[in-house]
């Protein structure tokens, strides 16, 4: 191969690539602008969808029929191909001449202008300044790239073939130029993917939040009365009958919590059924007329702890959807699949033994929070969260207990995992000093479906003596307890035990959370002052 080719061939690879990076950066550099500013959508998509806009219609229709739902994602792999293959000559141009890098970049900014200004829900503000910034700093960084690789060329790289001999040991000076462009180029393209990944980060949650808040219930077909006043007590420090949405535990395996987008979104009903069946957010919503009182419990939660909360949820009866699909008579476990790919399985009977049992997209009257499931969740009532109350739902399949092991089952926990009855202190606090006289004590205690009966006090190892009761707001929610106690100076061990509407009174027993639930009588000790 003669010298001049190789050389040439070179000094496109550089050009090319510097045109790459900088055309990657100054796209990545659009959707992070993007992201950051108010009401911001993907500059990249606004160009994706005028080309649907104007691509014939018969066209569309072969796309859709070739690539199915992925014929979008198709469209942007090839305009992401596309921009690069632009790129390579954008750098190529710009080496040859200097004002051809900037002003081949400033087209395709313009491009995504113009596509912005034609997207009705883009702020212009958006639609201009994202693609100039992007525009500002992939010319920038062309410009030292470009110049970067002069340096390198004027140091040796294209004469070298002109030196004497004893000055080709020298050949590899260059090296350091070329390693500062490789440096360079290297940090634009992480720089690049970086900010195009964060600003599409950025853009989806602020598109999730706006459009969390333009979501309105339906109302309930049979609407449930407020909580009854006699349902609660008036105790300081003592859990509220029904948990703010902002105070409700959140367990999940979500290293960052999924941003969905609600007008895309849509759960699948998969496995052993008659027809598959596919249906929106929306039409979720409109469907959604039921509700109930439900307490959520972590199987996690250490006797006394405080992962458990209750809450007013509003949906779609699973049963309802179930029939639609038409359940095969052979499956046993109902698995909710998550958008990241966590699943949660539970037995079939419990969509129709007539538990509460819902495809919930509301959480005490507003639209499901992002950390406790946006768009759409199950609430399966008396079963330990870890199999039933998948969160972020994209699926529900229909299989057994052979064919698939959710996702914590694998990890020890156990299979079949109903709610056990648990009771706890919440006034006074553990270690507490009081003085002495009537102290109240007071707390919750759950029983997952089978209702609270009686809650009992013991102090220091005495008789149990019954507490009061709230008014039960429903069998599957927790219950509000209260004991007056004449407290005498000293320290005192108060424990608490609750029966459940079987009849059945909670084992003091101890034992771990692993493999399906804490056992055990919440203990507290308080000092009584003189
Ligand atoms: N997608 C998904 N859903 C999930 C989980 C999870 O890790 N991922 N954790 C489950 C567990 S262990 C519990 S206790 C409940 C907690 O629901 P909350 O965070 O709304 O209180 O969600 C369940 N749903
Ligand atoms: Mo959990």
């Amino acid at each position: 191969m003669s010298p001049v080719l190789t050389s040439r061939a070179g000094t496109r690879t550089i050009p090319a690539t510097a045109g790459i990076v900088a055309t990657g950066l100054a796209v990545g550099v659009a959707e992070l602008a993007a992201g950051l500013l108010p009401g911001g959508a993907s500059p990249f998509v606004a160009v994706a969808e005028r080309i649907i806009e104007l691509t014939p219609g018969p066209a569309v229709e072969l796309a859709i029929s070739v690539f199915g739902g992925a014929n979008r994602l198709v469209l942007l792999l090839c305009m992401a191909v596309g921009l690069l293959t632009a790129g390579a000559l954008v750098g190529i141009g710009a080496a040859a001449r200097r004002w051809f890098g900037p002003a081949a970049l400033g087209a395709i900014a313009a491009l995504g202008i113009a596509s912005g200004l034609a997207t009705p829900a883009l702020p212009v503000l958006v639609a201009v300044a994202a693609p100039a910034a992007g525009w500002g700093l992939g010319a920038g960084l062309l410009q030292v790239l470009l110049g970067r690789r002069a340096a390198g060329r004027a140091g040796a790289g294209e004469h070298a073939d002109d030196l004497p001999d004893e000055d080709r040991a020298h050949r590899d000076e260059p090296e350091r130029p070329r390693r500062s462009f490789l440096a360079v180029a290297g940090a634009g393209a992480v720089l690049a993917a970086a900010s195009a990944g964060g600003g599409r980060y950025l853009q989806l949650r602020d598109a999730a939040r706006r459009a969390r808040t333009n979501i309105r219930l339906a109302r309930p077909a049979t609407p449930l009365p407020p909580p009854p006043g006699t349902a609660s007590f008036d105790i300081d420090g003592l859990a509220s009958l029904v948990t703010p949405n902002e105070d409700f535990y959140r367990i999940d395996t979500a290293f960052t919590v999924p941003r969905l987008d609600p007008d895309s979104h849509a759960v699948r009903v998969t496995g052993m059924v008659d027809t598959p069946l596919e249906i929106g957010y929306r039409e979720l919503v409109r469907a959604a007329d039921t509700e109930a009182d439900v307490t959520l419990a972590c199987v996690s939660n250490q006797v006394g702890g405080s992962l458990v909360g209750n809450a007013r949820w509003q949906g779609v009866p699973l049963a309802e959807v179930l029939d639609r699909a038409g359940v095969h008579p052979g499956a046993t476990q109902i698995v909710g699949r998550a958008t990241d790919g966590w699943t949660g399985g539970f037995p079939v009977e419990a969509a129709y033994d007539g538990r509460p049992a819902l495809i919930a997209v509301g959480m005490n009257g507003e639209p499901l929070p992002e950390e406790h499931g946006f768009p759409a969740r199950l609430v399966i009532a008396g079963l330990y969260g870890y199999v039933s109350d998948t969160k972020w739902l994209a699926e529900i399949e229909l299989t057994t207990f052979e064919a698939y092991d959710a996702y914590w089952i694998p990890r020890g926990w156990a299979e079949r995992a109903p709610i056990k009855t648990q009771s706890r202190i919440d006034v006074p606090r553990e270690g507490a000093e009081v003085n002495a006289g009537p102290v109240t004590v007071a707390g919750v205690a759950w029983a997952g479906v089978r209702g609270v009966e009686t809650v009992e006090i013991a102090v220091d190892g005495g008789d149990w003596r019954e507490a009061r009761l709230a008014g039960e707001l429903a069998r599957t929610t927790w219950r509000q307890w209260a004991y007056e106690w004449d407290a005498t100076p000293g320290q005192h061990r108060i424990q608490v035990r609750a029966t459940d509407g079987t009849g059945r009174t909670q084992t003091g027993e101890r034992s771990g959370t692993l493999p399906d639930g804490a056992t055990g009588h919440h203990t507290i000790e308080v000092t009584v002052a003189g």
